[in-house]
């Protein structure tokens, strides 16, 4: 069974998609494609239907349980990526929003990739982020936002930032539903991405443009 019919199995809320989750990585199909085209399409899917409320929140809430269940399976097939740290990121979900499957993928892609990974959990208060990110010496905090009424937690995070005199050496990237190119410039953060790879890539570019000025120095 491949990626498309366990997007199918998710969207149905279909407990048999962790079987063919299982079956699909033994028969050698590729762990990124069953999690993209797989797990998360499903999981789109599924928000599809609560939009137009052919599902409620118990289908919303079965939906995420039974994504997580195959994430799981999925994990430690991922390809390991031989780069060295390249970076100290802090990454959760802002306050106000419970939603961390998205976060978790692109904490798991960027430490595969990696970088050095702080996960701080859900609904996580502004300062929480910046104290973190000075404990542990982060150049970048993630944050992810899925409701429209917890981006201005986000806003909160660049407006202490900037104003502690941080914005130099701490940057902030957002993502999920909520988020877009748009918001982040209107927000002063420093980049967007639509899912894990293209925050990779993003994480990627913000640390070299810091190392460059480092070196410039
Ligand atoms: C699963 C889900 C839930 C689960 C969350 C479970 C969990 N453990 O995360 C539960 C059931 C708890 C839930 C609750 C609610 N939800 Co909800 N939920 C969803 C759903 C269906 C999928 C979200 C998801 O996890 N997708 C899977 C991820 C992996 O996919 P992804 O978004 O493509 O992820 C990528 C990017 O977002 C990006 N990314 C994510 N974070 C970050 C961070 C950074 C820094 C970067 C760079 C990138 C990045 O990378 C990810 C990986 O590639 C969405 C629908 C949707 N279209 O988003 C609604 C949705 C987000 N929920 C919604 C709503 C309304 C709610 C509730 C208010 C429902 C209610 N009435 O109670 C509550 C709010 C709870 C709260 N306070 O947060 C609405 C939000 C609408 C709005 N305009 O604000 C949505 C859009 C559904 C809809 N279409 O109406 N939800």
């Amino acid at each position: 069974m491949g990626a498309e019919e366990i997007a199918k199995l998710i969207e149905a809320v279909d407990e048999t998609a962790t079987e063919a989750v299982s079956g699909a990585l033994a028969a050698g199909e590729d762990p990124v494609r069953l999690l993209k085209e797989g797990v998360v399409e499903g999981l789109r899917l599924i928000g599809v239907k609560f939009e137009e409320e052919e599902y409620f929140l118990a289908e919303l809430m079965m939906g995420a349980k039974l994504a997580e269940r195959c994430i799981e399976l999925i994990d430690p097939h991922m390809p390991p990526n031989s780069v060295t740290t390249r970076g100290v990121i802090v990454i959760g979900a802002v306050e106000g929003d419970l939603h961390d499957l998205g976060y978790s993928l692109v904490a798991k892609q960027l430490e595969l990739a990696g970088f050095e990974v702080h996960q701080m959990g859900v609904n996580v208060a502004p300062m929480s982020f910046i104290d973190k990110a000075q404990e542990v010496g982060a150049g970048i905090i993630g944050l992810s936002a899925f409701l429209v009424t917890t981006v201005p937690s986000c806003r909160d995070v660049v407006d202490y930032i900037r104003d502690m005199g941080l914005s130099d050496t701490l940057k902030v990237i957002i993502g999920g539903t909520a988020t877009s190119q748009e918001r982040a410039d209107e927000i002063g953060a420093q980049g967007w991405a639509a899912n894990a790879v293209e925050a990779v890539s993003l994480c990627e570019r913000l640390t070299e443009v810091e190392q460059a000025a480092t070196q410039n120095l």
